[in-house]
């Protein structure tokens, strides 16, 4: 239990310190990637990592209901701010935020920052979890673009470079939620020649949320698995503070249960992205993805203490 009330006191994700006073490494580190070049359609997601922060200061009243843990008291977690980028260069932004991960100690959990930001997460972590990670994938898109309206890097394109690129292993890597207009060809080139699992947000909706932990644990296996997650995943009634909304989205409770059942996977890493405080509700969307985030944490904090 936190000692102040929730609008009171410092505005990082969970109140969480800068660095440990102990100068012991973190469990977990969080950063801000104010990043939005890479959008497609309605920028905004630079406010994110701060809309993100803010909401997340209401879940410091307790412990997970179910869980029975506190990532802040279970966990070492810091949150080491934001992440430089170089302001209105994509490219030059993307080859910085990669640098910057490198150095980054303790388990990763990325604020962003639109969907770009992934790609060079996953290019920096490489080298510690190794190639051919599997992708855990909430989104309304499958963002596996070849090229981003002209450009080679942007938000629709991530995983095309990180399939590419070898960073992931797309026949073991699953996108829930999936719902967008797409060409066939990007279709095809995802599910047929790519190999991703897809399960659209209409096959959640109706075949349950219980086929869908049963797929991801399919798909994945004992892999090291980077949950990277689009708010956009959501449906826009409840994550409607987003650049590229499409409807018949996961409500926060499937996506909630989903998650809360993965906890035995081979977690290395997370990322929250597209969440746009400005075309937001009543901070319904920030929660959200505050939430989701924390729920991680706690999947985190439950494993370090068996
Ligand atoms: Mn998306």
């Amino acid at each position: 239990m936190n000692d102040q009330p929730t609008f009171s006191g410092r505005r990082t994700f969970l109140q969480f310190p800068d660095q440990l006073s102990d100068g012991q490494r973190p469990d977990v580190t969080v950063v801000g990637i104010p990043f939005d070049l890479g959008t497609t359609n309605r920028p905004g997601c630079r406010f994110g990592p701060a809309g993100i922060r803010e909401a997340s200061l209401m879940l410091l009243d307790g412990d997970h209901p179910e869980l029975r843990v506190n990532p802040g008291e279970d966990l070492r977690c810091i949150d080491a701010g934001d992440l430089d980028i170089a302001n209105g260069y994509l490219e030059k932004s993307v080859d910085m935020i990669e640098g910057q991960v490198r150095g980054i100690d303790g388990h990763l959990v990325a604020l962003g920052g639109d969907h770009t930001v992934t790609l060079p997460i996953l290019r920096a972590q490489a080298e510690r979890h190794g190639k051919g990670v599997s992708l855990l994938h909430f989104d309304a898109h499958v963002d596996t673009w070849k090229e981003n309206f002209g450009g080679p890097v942007g938000h629709g394109t991530p995983f095309h470079y990180a399939a590419q690129e070898g960073l992931i292993d797309p026949k073991r890597s699953i996108q829930i939620g999936i719902r967008s207009p797409v060409d066939n060809d990007v279709m095809d080139y995802t599910t047929d020649e790519l190999g991703f699992h897809v399960v659209s947000a209409e096959q959640v909706h109706t075949g349950g949320v219980e086929a869908v932990v049963a797929a991801v644990k399919k798909t994945v296996g004992d892999n090291a698995v980077y949950l990277t997650f689009d708010i956009d995943g959501i449906d826009p009634s409840q994550a409607p503070g987003t650049g590229t909304p499409e409807v018949g989205g996961l409500f926060t409770w499937q996506a909630l249960a989903i998650m809360k059942k993965l906890g035995d996977l081979n977690l290395v890493s997370m990322d929250m992205v597209e969440v746009a405080p400005a075309y937001d509700q009543a901070q319904i969307t920030s929660l959200a993805a505050a939430t989701f985030v924390w729920t991680y944490l706690c999947l985190l904090a439950v494993k370090k203490n068996k």
